[in-house]
């Protein structure tokens, strides 16, 4: 039997006497039960469901999924849910099966960015504006899109965040239990236009995607001071949007609204498979904009974001700006912004992200909280007021303004803080190392390992753990060594193994984990960081300064040994 619209073949389907509804324009609509079976790892991990679209393309995939996000959603019948994606491969596909499925799960009202296209900060602003029970956004974040690449599935819920874990783990308990999902047949929604459409008894709205998210950051911005920064004559700026989803939303704003010109936001049109690029702004991937930043010819200010919207890059002329260092400069400034001028109520960084932010905190006199990897660990602290500010080494970085870390916020912070100080991003830094100290950092990736190897390099390093400390390494030695676990301080939740922590006595640090975003093997992540409170010494290669960290890191993890690589793939 064939699935109008998905085209798909589908098993069995049973169809239950009346069930069938009449939609506003009075057309009947069937209502599909398809019987399914459970489908082997559709745990979520760090940040959504994230597979092959190969993988998501097989039939009932994608159904069972968002069939076992129903019952997760309160107040599901007469709700509202919010839809959108990045645009990456399937997305337009994905959207129409999630259109019917919401249809005939009792859904009300979905809100749909036009074209399909939703960021997932604009997911999150939207979903909280418009006070939705959640929000499904497809997308697998900076992994790499086309037929070959990554497609993924995340839930928010009504916070505007993404599901904590004890919602991902009852969906995932749900995929385990599925046995029907339920569709309606009909014919696509058209999304390219903003208006409205029934769909059965729910209703479609399909929305300008950029609209109520510039609206949010010219409440919390000086859009006049970044204007005149940007007509100044004496400011330049470079935004690689690598043709994934902030392209549409940087030329609004920042062309459009602020005044640059024409020919600042680069790679601006989505493409489903990012032009063949890796949506993810880091230094190896976002090398054009990099190289562009160090030429004679430098524009002033750099950045980039990534595949659905929430990362970014910040770069100065001749100079990167580290996440980790991103977030303390943005929390130190914070009071010169309209949005934050009433100061911060507290911050929070995850686990593997430099301590430069603990730095500012204990300066100002506020709260520092250290989470777990995963920006879901910070919403309950966003909730609850007690941080205002929240970023991750792994380009992320965020405030109490919607639920999910937001690129195009992030380099809005910066470009009204230059606005203010009108300094280069260089000076700001050094001066801002010259008051805090300078945390030398560095992340170096394995990507693509073999999984059974990596895990077993892990799980011995973890029964080590209780000999390492005494042990010298180089001219360190061991002082701490723990496996990472967290207590939620809001709902007294506990999350466990979530990262190894290796402390020196100098205060030096190494962490260990493994990514919980990829779909290609198993990828290690190591983390360097060391303390340089002399001016002096700041003006270093990291890379040089970590040497001795990047060796004993080897050395006690035994990389080489348990994985066959004598270097990573990735430094940032
Ligand atoms: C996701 C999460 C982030 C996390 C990052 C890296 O980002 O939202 O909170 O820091 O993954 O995770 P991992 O080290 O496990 O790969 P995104 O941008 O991929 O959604």
């Amino acid at each position: 039997m064939t699935f109008p619209a998905s085209g798909r073949l589908l098993v069995k389907l049973n169809r239950p006497a009346g069930a069938q509804t009449i939609d506003t324009n009075g057309h009947a609509m069937k209502i599909d039960n398809v019987t399914t079976t459970p489908f082997d790892g559709q745990r979520p991990g760090t940040s959504g469901l994230r597979k092959k679209v190969s993988v998501f393309r097989q039939p009932h995939y994608l159904e069972n999924f968002i069939q076992s996000i129903f019952p997760v959603l309160e107040d599901r019948e007469g709700a509202t849910l919010i839809l959108g994606g990045d645009g990456r491969y399937h997305n337009a596909d994905a959207i129409q099966v999630i259109l019917r499925m919401a249809a005939a799960n009792g859904i009300a009202r979905v809100l749909v960015g036009r074209g399909g296209i939703l960021s997932t900060p604009a997911a999150s602003c939207v979903i909280r504006k418009h006070r939705a029970a959640g929000g499904i956004i497809l997308s697998a974040s900076h992994n790499p899109g086309g037929p070959q690449g990554d497609f993924g599935v995340k839930f928010n819920i009504a916070n505007g965040g993404p599901a904590p874990e004890s919602v991902t783990e009852a969906i995932y308990r749900n995929t385990r239990e599925i046995r029907e999902y339920r569709i309606a047949v009909h014919p696509p929604v058209p999304l390219e236009r903003p208006g409205t459409h029934a769909l059965g008894t729910m209703t479609v709205e399909v929305i300008d995607p950029v609209a109520d998210y510039a609206e949010l950051m010219e409440r919390l911005f000086d859009f006049d001071a970044i204007h005149a920064l940007f007509n100044s004559g004496a400011f330049r700026m470079r935004f690689d949007a690598l043709h994934a989803v902030t392209g549409p939303y940087a030329h609004a704003i920042l062309e459009q609204r602020l005044g640059a010109p024409p020919g600042t936001v680069v790679h601006g049109t989505p493409l489903e498979d990012f032009g063949g690029g890796h949506p993810d702004p880091n230094l190896v991937y976002a090398r054009e904009l990099v190289d562009a930043l160090f030429r004679a010819d430098a524009p002033d200010f750099g950045a980039a974001s990534d595949g659905d919207g929430d990362r970014n890059m910040i770069l100065g002329r001749r100079c990167f700006v580290t996440p980790s260092d991103s977030l303390a400069v943005l929390a130190a400034n914070a009071h010169l912004i309209p949005g934050y001028r009433l100061g911060l109520r507290g911050v929070a960084r995850s686990m593997p992200t430099s301590r430069a932010v603990d730095r500012v905190a204990a300066a100002h006199g506020i709260d520092c909280y250290e989470t777990p990897t995963g920006w879901k660990f910070f919403g309950n602290l966003l909730d609850a007021g007690r941080v205002t500010l929240c970023g991750e080494e792994s380009f992320g970085t965020g405030s109490d303004h919607v639920r999910e870390k937001d690129g195009l916020w992030a380099v809005l912070f910066w470009l009204n803080l230059l606005a203010v100080k009108r300094e280069p991003v260089n000076k700001l830094l050094r001066n801002h190392w010259r008051t805090f100290g300078r945390d030398y950092y560095t992340r170096h990736d394995y990507e693509a390992l073999a999984p059974e190897p990596a895990h077993a390099m892990l799980e011995e390093l973890h029964k080590r753990l209780g000999t390492l400390t005494g042990r010298r390494y180089g001219e360190r030695t061991v002082s701490f060594a723990d496996d990472f676990a967290y207590t939620d301080p809001v709902d007294g939740s506990v999350s466990t193994g979530q990262g190894i922590r290796i402390r020196f006595d100098d205060d030096a640090r190494i962490v260990f984990r493994l990514s919980g975003t990829g779909t290609e093997g198993a990828t290690l992540r190591v983390y360097l960081e060391r303390f340089e409170p002399d001016p002096a010494h700041h003006g270093q290669d990291p890379q040089r300064v970590l040497a001795g960290l990047i060796a004993a890191a080897g050395e006690i993890a035994q990389i080489q040994a348990h994985t066959g690589r004598t270097a990573p793939t990735v430094i940032t």
